[in-house]
C-alpha cells in the first residue's frame, strides 16, 4: 500500500506505527476519529486489511429468522419490539419456523441467523427445540443464534447458568453467537439507551463463556446516536481485551443507528463520511479481530461498496428474507441480493469475491470472472 503524500508529522508517525504492526492506543484512535483526512484513513485501514486478507472480500449465503418481536425491554433506539398483545407484534410457532426453513431447502444457503425480541415466557428448551427442528430440515446449516441479551434471560428462565444454557443449545446444534446486544458498553450511555437489559459485564461474560465452550462469536457496536468517540473507543477496548484472552471473536460489525420509528428519532443519522471513518478506525483499533463486516441492509449498497476501501473485508450477505430489525428503523424494505449482484458489487470496487462458510473457510472460487 502506497503511503499517501503530504502527511502531517502525526499522520506520518501513525503510518509507521501501523506499518510496523503495533496496536493503536486509545489516543491514536481518538486522533483518527478527529481527522478529516479521509484519504489517509482509507489508505491506513487498507494497509491492515490487505495484510490480513489481500484483495479478498468475503460474503456468505444466509437467511434470517426473527422468531418474535415481543420484548420485555424498551431500548430507546429500537423500532422493532412490541409488548405482548400490541399491534404489529408476532411470535412464530415452531411449525411456522419450520415452514421458513423449508423455503431454503436446496437454495445453497450455509447459515441461518436467528435473533429476536426477549420474549417473556420462552426458555432454553423452546430455543433448543427450534434449533433441532431447523437442523432436521437443513442438516448442514450453520446456526448463528441469539444475542447475549436473549441468552441471559433464557438461561434465567430455565434456571441454568450461562454455561449450562449454552451447552444445552450447543447440543441442540447451536454453532456460533451473533454480535448483537452490545450497543455501547460505557455505562454513561448504556443507562440512557438500554438501561435494563444485560449489562456490559454480563454481555462480555456470556461471550467469554461461549468462547471457552468452543462456540465462536461476533461483536457489534451501535454507533451514531448519543455516544461520543471516547465511548466508541472504550467499547472497542473491552472487546480487544477479551479477544486477547479468548480469541473467540470472528468478526466485528459496526451498526449505524437508524432513526425511524423509535424514541431517538429526533437525532440526525451519521453521514457517509462518518460511517467510512468509523470503519477505518474500527479496522485499525481492533487489530486482533480478524474480520470487519459491513451489513449492507443497514448502511445501503453504495456505502457498503465504499466501505471496502476503509478496512471492510466481509459483506453480509446474500440475505433474501424478511428481516425487520432494520427495515422498521429505516433500512431497506425487503433486503435481498443474489450471489451475482453481490460479486458484481465487489468486483466493480476492485476486489476479489470469495464465498465463505460461517467460520471464514472458502467455499468455492468466484463464479464471476474478474
Ligand atoms: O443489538 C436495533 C441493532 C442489533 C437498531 O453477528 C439497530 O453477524 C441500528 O446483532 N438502528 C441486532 N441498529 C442485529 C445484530 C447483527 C446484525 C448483523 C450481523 C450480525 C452478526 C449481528 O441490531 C441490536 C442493535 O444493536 N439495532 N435497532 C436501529 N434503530
Ligand atoms: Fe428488545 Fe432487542 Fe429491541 Fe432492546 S433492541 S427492545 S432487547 S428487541
Amino acid at each position: 500500500m502506497l503511503r499517501p503524500p503530504r502527511l502531517s508529522p502525526a499522520e506520518a508517525a501513525l503510518w509507521e506505527k501501523v506499518e510496523e504492526g503495533f496496536p493503536l492506543s486509545d489516543e491514536d484512535a481518538l486522533f483518527l476519529y478527529h481527522s478529516s483526512n479521509l484519504a489517509f484513513l482509507g489508505a491506513l485501514a487498507s494497509l491492515v486489511r490487505s495484510r490480513l486478507h489481500g484483495q479478498i472480500v468475503y460474503y456468505n449465503r444466509n437467511f434470517h429468522i426473527e422468531p418474535t418481536n415481543i420484548c420485555i425491554y424498551e431500548c430507546a433506539f429500537c423500532s422493532f419490539a412490541r409488548k405482548p398483545g400490541e399491534e404489529g407484534g408476532w411470535e412464530y410457532s415452531p411449525e411456522e419456523i419450520e415452514a421458513i426453513a423449508h423455503r431454503y431447502v436446496g437454495s445453497g444457503v450455509t447459515e441461518v441467523h436467528i435473533v429476536g425480541g426477549v420474549h417473556p415466557k420462552r426458555g432454553i428448551e423452546y430455543y433448543a427445540d427450534i434449533i433441532r427442528r431447523i437442523k432436521r430440515i437443513l442438516p448442514h446449516i450453520h446456526v448463528k443464534a441469539f444475542t447475549a441479551v436473549e441468552l441471559k434471560v433464557m438461561c434465567a428462565r430455565s434456571r441454568m447458568s450461562y454455561e449450562e444454557g449454552l451447552l444445552a443449545l450447543k447440543e441442540a446444534g447451536l454453532d456460533s453467537l451473533p454480535g448483537g446486544g452490545a450497543e455501547i458498553f460505557h455505562p454513561e450511555i448504556r443507562k440512557q439507551i438500554c438501561a435494563t437489559k444485560a449489562n456490559t459485564e454480563e454481555w462480555l461474560e456470556i461471550h467469554r463463556t461461549a468462547h471457552r465452550l468452543g462456540i465462536p462469536s461476533n461483536a457489534t457496536m451501535l454507533y451514531g446516536h448519543i455516544e461520543r468517540y471516547e465511548h466508541r473507543i472504550h467499547h472497542m477496548s473491552l472487546l480487544r481485551e477479551l479477544q486477547e484472552e479468548s480469541g473467540g471473536f470472528n468478526c466485528f460489525i459496526p451498526l449505524k443507528f437508524r432513526r425511524e420509528n423509535n424514541a431517538l428519532s429526533h437525532l440526525k443519522e451519521t453521514s457517509i463520511i462518518e460511517d467510512l471513518k468509523n470503519y477505518a478506525v474500527c479496522r485499525l483499533y481492533l487489530h486482533n479481530i480478524p474480520h470487519l463486516k459491513a451489513y449492507w441492509p443497514m448502511i445501503g449498497r453504495v456505502a457498503a461498496q465504499l466501505s471496502l476501501s476503509f478496512g471492510v473485508d466481509d459483506l453480509d450477505g446474500t440475505i433474501d428474507d424478511t428481516t425487520k430489525i432494520y427495515s422498521m428503523a429505516g433500512g431497506e424494505e425487503h433486503p435481498a441480493m443474489s450471489v451475482q449482484e453481490l460479486e458484481h458489487l465487489i468486483i466493480s470496487a476492485g476486489y476479489t469475491p470469495q464465498e465463505r462458510d460461517s467460520l471464514y473457510r472458502p467455499i468455492k472460487l468466484s463464479s464471476v470472472s474478474t
